[in-house]
């Protein structure tokens, strides 16, 4: 579902659209995997396939079994896993992240990067988030951290040895140096890193060294992507890995995101991932224009078969694109209930509560409709769009009536409400339209309208809301919107959901 959009001869950045932030990125021969951080979803860690850098399908989630991610109850949001690095080595896919709600750092592996990936090999001597793998020839294992900081490790058992030493810190008195990358291409060892944090003043900088532990030369030209202080439509960059094209170019993807309407500019997203040109001038990268509208590279663009736009729950198992909310119980979750349907069992009398039973993908168009067809005889639930708990507007079905609810921040109303006559399903609709012209400094970035579908197949506005209150400006933290079913009351049954994306 997560295939760029295209129009006339250019194609669409970012190039996984939607709250994907953190790529990272490796080549084995023609294709391409990338992996991005998950915080408090369940499964975690979407992994995507490309032939071409540009258009990329995703193939799973890496940990999807209960023995490779414990997001215990008290899991915040936006906790959980933190900015995983995807390498291939010694005929080994390698996927290193961060649990910063339990096991810390840990190591899967895997021979097909669609899974199954490996239990987890735990990193209790690697302290710092954002781990990252690079091996020399020796066969050393070089665990480098957030910090930055580096420590030899075993990637078998987990061990450390030594101390970890500190390598560099990009530039002097900057905020968050993290998400380090290190890489051995020609005569350097190059270590790339994020810095500013991840907001406004987010960017990206390099260092190099003969030798994988240092000492590291910073770059003249530090930093060598940032955003910082433009009018760019994409903000916030930072955060990248580094690739080689399959003409042998060089490339970086890496996170920003696009805040809309007036000032300061929210973004709801959250931060997804871009590509961009890199050129290597006296040994350094060079990156080049981040431009929303991509030229086509000079090989054979791949593009994968149209997405699909509705789930008719025909399947025994969910779709990659699902996620739930730290954990997808089987005892709350099931398409074998009834057949053909989503059957879900409520934990939790609203997405209030930290353990609700919630199954969403993420938004990855400015403006989109989705739907859902849902049976509400047996409980209460609906369709919502989520940022956190304290974040959320849905619309929720009984057998009797329809509301809208908005929560934003310690305040919690009905909107509207509607009764139902007529006997089961109901048809729940959102529709959201990007501000496209601002003409009032304080516009919000999006309006969210929540609806019926009459039998006629109309649409029957109920509330419409203002995007921004479920933004990251507003709500904080590292997520973007997803959009779903919840149950909050029973048993809530949907016979099938639909996304489409709409003209922005
Ligand atoms: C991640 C850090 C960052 O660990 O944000 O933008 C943190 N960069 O590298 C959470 O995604």
């Amino acid at each position: 579902m997560s295939s760029a959009p295209e129009t006339g001869n250019t194609l669409s950045n970012p190039v996984v659209p939607g709250f994907h932030p953190d790529p990272s990125i490796c080549r084995v021969g023609a294709d391409y995997y990338l992996a991005c951080s998950s915080f408090e979803y369940y499964p975690g860690v979407p992994v995507f396939h490309s032939r071409d850098l540009v258009h990329w399908t995703q193939i799973g989630n890496a940990l999807d079994r209960p023995g490779q991610l414990r997001l215990p109850p008290g899991t915040s949001s936006s906790g959980g896993l933190y900015a995983p690095t995807l390498r291939h080595h010694d005929d080994r896919f390698w996927l290193v992240v961060t649990n910063v709600s339990g096991d810390g750092n840990i190591l899967f592996t895997a021979t097909d990067p669609a899974g199954p990936w490996s239990d987890p090999v735990r990193l209790p001597g690697v302290q710092g988030i954002d781990p990252d793998l690079a091996w020399d020839d020796e066969g050393n294992c070089w665990c480098t951290v957030a910090g930055v900081s580096q420590i030899r490790i075993d990637p078998q058992t987990g061990e450390t040895f030594g101390e970890p030493r500190r390598l560099w810190s990009g530039a002097p008195g900057a905020k968050a140096p993290e998400a380090p990358h290190l890489y051995h291409i020609g005569a350097y060892w190059y270590l790339l890193i994020a810095e500013g944090g991840t907001e406004r003043c987010h960017g990206v900088s390099i260092a190099r060294s003969r030798t994988p532990d240092g000492p590291f030369e910073p770059c003249p030209d530090n930093p060598i992507l940032t955003h910082r202080g433009t009018d760019h439509p994409v903000q916030n960059t930072g955060h990248g890995d580094l690739v080689q094209g399959p003409d042998g170019s060089w490339w970086m993807v890496f996170l920003g995101v696009r805040p809309r309407g007036g000032t300061p500019g929210w973004h709801v997203l959250g931060r997804e991932t871009f590509l961009a040109p890199v050129t290597w001038v006296d040994d350094w990268p060079v990156v080049g224009e981040v431009s929303l509208a991509l030229s086509p590279p000079p090989w054979p663009l791949q593009r994968p078969a149209a997405a699909p736009v509705r789930d008719d729950f025909e399947l025994s198992e969910l779709a990659p694109v699902w996620i739930s909310l730290r954990s997808r119980p089987v005892e709350h979750y099931s398409t074998k209930e009834r057949s053909g349907w989503l059957s879900l069992r409520a934990r939790g009398a609203s997405l209030d509560d930290p353990e609700a039973i919630f199954v969403g993908r993420r938004q990855q168009h400015l403006s989109f409709r989705a739907r859902t067809s849902v049976d509400p005889a047996e409980g209460r639930g609906g369709l919502a769009v989520r940022l956190d708990e304290q974040h959320h507007y849905e619309i929720e079905a009984t057998a009797s009536e329809v509301r809208v609810i908005a929560r934003i921040g310690p305040l919690r109303t009905v909107v509207a409400s509607h009764p139902v006559t007529g006997a089961a399903p109901v048809v729940l609709a959102i529709e959201a339209a990007v501000t496209r012209q601002v003409t009032d400094a304080r516009q919000g970035p999006d309006t969210l309208a929540f609806g019926v579908q009459d039998p006629e197949g109309v649409f029957v506005e109920l509330a419409a809301l203002d995007g921004r209150y479920l933004s990251t400006e507003v709500a904080g933290g590292f997520t973007g919107r997803v959009i779903g079913m919840y149950a909050a009351a029973g048993t809530v049954h949907f016979d099938w959901f639909d996304y489409v994306p709409l003209e922005d």
